[in-house]
């Protein structure tokens, strides 16, 4: 008699295919309107499930894990940061988690390239001036930026996505340095002519523009704390494609107000789905509604990882992208 499918409960919508190969190997439940759950919801989804399929809306604190069935083994995160997830009370209570890293590395560098490139030369407000039928014909000194090349990047977390995006800067004539946990293998170090910066805030205090790509974590959390944040030149910019925690946000939008930083390129908020009101009023900052990561590739990759997580589980052996403490 073949084994009893596990019962796994999905809470947002996820790609067709992705939906359609669940239902095929799991005893699937979805989400196909797509709206956000509650905690009261996913207090009953963890009730019931053998394995809970969250994203990063969905807060699966303590108060959350403490009420899960007997049954429930396994959180497979559909996303690569676990904030969302209280990682420790779920292992402290025999429940696995696994997340979905290495296939947004490519997508998330793009994206935090586009924003490097479109705060200092005025992508946004260019194209504003042009719909609000304001371009009138060129002028020599009219919508002027500042040259990207040359300039100094300070990428804060230099794992797969920092690396990323170095590369990507180097081709841009970026000058690379980082500051991280440790510094990356010498061969890495080499390829991108990278600067390892043991102290972030001597790091801070001489980059043109810093990128945030390290995880939220609580040692990470306002890492750009108001002091830091005041390190930075006036001229620098700033760009978030990690997680919105990281950043003293109201310190951030009152600094860019007073023009004592240049400008922000954030796709993430400390408060999402909310956006500081301050934030939104500015014209150097270009805002993105978490979008790093929106590729359909991307989302494909994603669901297949959570699939094989879920079938290594589901078969007895060890899921492949098991979260451990020392991740975290
Ligand atoms: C995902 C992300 O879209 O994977 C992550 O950590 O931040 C996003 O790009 C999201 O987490 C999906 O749950």
């Amino acid at each position: 008699m073949p084994a009893k499918k596990p019962l796994v409960i999905v809470t947002r919508k996820l790609p067709d295919a992705i939906e359609t190969r669940m239902r095929e190997l799991f005893d699937t439940r979805l989400n196909h309107d797509d709206a956000p759950m509650s905690q009261a919801d996913l207090i009953e989804a963890v009730k019931a499930a053998d394995v809970l399929v969250p994203t990063v809306t969905d807060r699966i604190d303590s108060k959350v894990i403490v009420r899960a069935g007997a049954n429930l083994k396994l959180i497979a995160n559909f996303g690569t940061g676990v904030d969302n997830i209280d990682v420790k009370t779920a292992l402290d209570k025999g429940i696995t988690v696994t997340n979905t890293p290495g296939v947004l590395t490519e997508d998330t560098a793009d994206m935090t390239m586009a924003l490097i490139l479109a705060v200092p030369r005025r992508l946004v407000e260019g194209v504003k001036e042009l719909e609000a039928d304001r371009f009138t014909g060129w002028s020599p000194s009219w919508m002027l930026g500042h040259r990207v090349q040359g300039k100094r990047l300070g990428i804060v977390g230099m794992g797969r996505i920092g690396q990323a995006v170095a590369r990507r800067a180097k081709a841009f004539g970026l000058q690379i340095h980082y500051h991280n946990r440790k510094p990356v293998h010498a061969n890495i170090e080499r390829e991108l002519e990278a600067t390892y910066w043991e102290s972030l805030d001597q790091m801070l205090a001489r980059m043109d523009i810093v990128s945030v790509n390290c995880p939220h974590t609580p040692a990470t959390y306002h890492l750009l704390s108001a002091r830091r944040l005041k390190l930075m030149k006036p001229t620098a910019y700033i760009v978030n494609t990690a997680r919105g925690e990281v950043i003293d946000e109201n310190t951030l939008a009152r600094m860019l107000e007073a023009g004592q930083l240049s400008g922000a390129g954030l796709d993430v908020f400390e408060h999402e789905p909310a956006v500081n009101p301050k934030l939104k009023k500015l014209k150097n900052v270009v805002l993105l509604p978490h979008m790093g990561s929106a590729t359909i590739e991307g989302r494909m990759d994603m669901g297949e990882k959570v699939i094989i997580n879920i079938k290594t589980f589901a078969d007895g052996h060890k899921p492949p992208d098991r979260v451990i403490p020392a991740m975290l």
